[in-house]
């Protein structure tokens, strides 16, 4: 963790490259200390655990338990990126058709395993359709406490304040 830190924080200086950056994420191991000390699961929401986070960037373990999943949401203009640790999720990628009223494309379907990494994103929704846990590792840069979420159903289109389950392996 600390060798993706001090990569990251050499990527800040220069915005951000997206394929130097993306590299970074693909090649770094994450050790299985680092993946238990941050991995709390809820039975409420997927949950977001803070690893690190400087004014340029943050690294969030996000656990899902199974059907867990972020409706369809934007990014507010930052470079964002995620990794599969381990298990299976589904990933879908919209394009805005019409924003009043609310109209989305569904561009893409994606089923990520462990390794993939996606990113940066535009507009999409996450969801853990298997039957197991699944440990993601993100890297957002900026970091940003709020995001746009589209709601389909109602053609609304929200701001959510964003939480972190536990900060340093502790929970909040
Ligand atoms: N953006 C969501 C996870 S899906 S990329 C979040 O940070 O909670
Ligand atoms: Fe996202």
């Amino acid at each position: 963790m600390k060798s993706l830190i001090s990569q990251l924080k050499k990527h800040s200086l220069y915005d951000f490259p997206v394929k130097d950056v993306s590299s970074t994420i693909l090649n770094s191991e994450i050790q299985e200390n680092i993946i238990k000390k941050y991995s709390h699961f809820s039975k409420s929401m997927y949950t977001r655990n803070r690893i690190f986070r400087n004014d340029d960037f943050e690294i969030i373990l996000l656990c899902w338990l199974p059907n867990q999943m972020a409706p369809i949401h934007g990014h507010e203009g930052e470079k964002c990126w995620f990794k599969v640790i381990n298990g299976s999720l589904k990933i879908n990628n919209y394009s805005i058709k019409s924003l009043a009223p609310l109209e989305l494309n569904l561009e893409e379907k994606i089923t990520a395993s462990e390794g993939y990494l996606d990113g940066p994103a535009d507009i999409h929704s996450v969801e853990n359709c298997s039957n197991k846990p699944v440990v993601t590792l993100h890297i957002y840069a900026n970091p940003y406490d709020t995001c746009t979420v589209y709601n389909l159903k109602e053609k609304r289109i929200d701001k959510l304040k964003m939480n972190y389950h536990s900060i340093d392996g502790k929970l909040c």
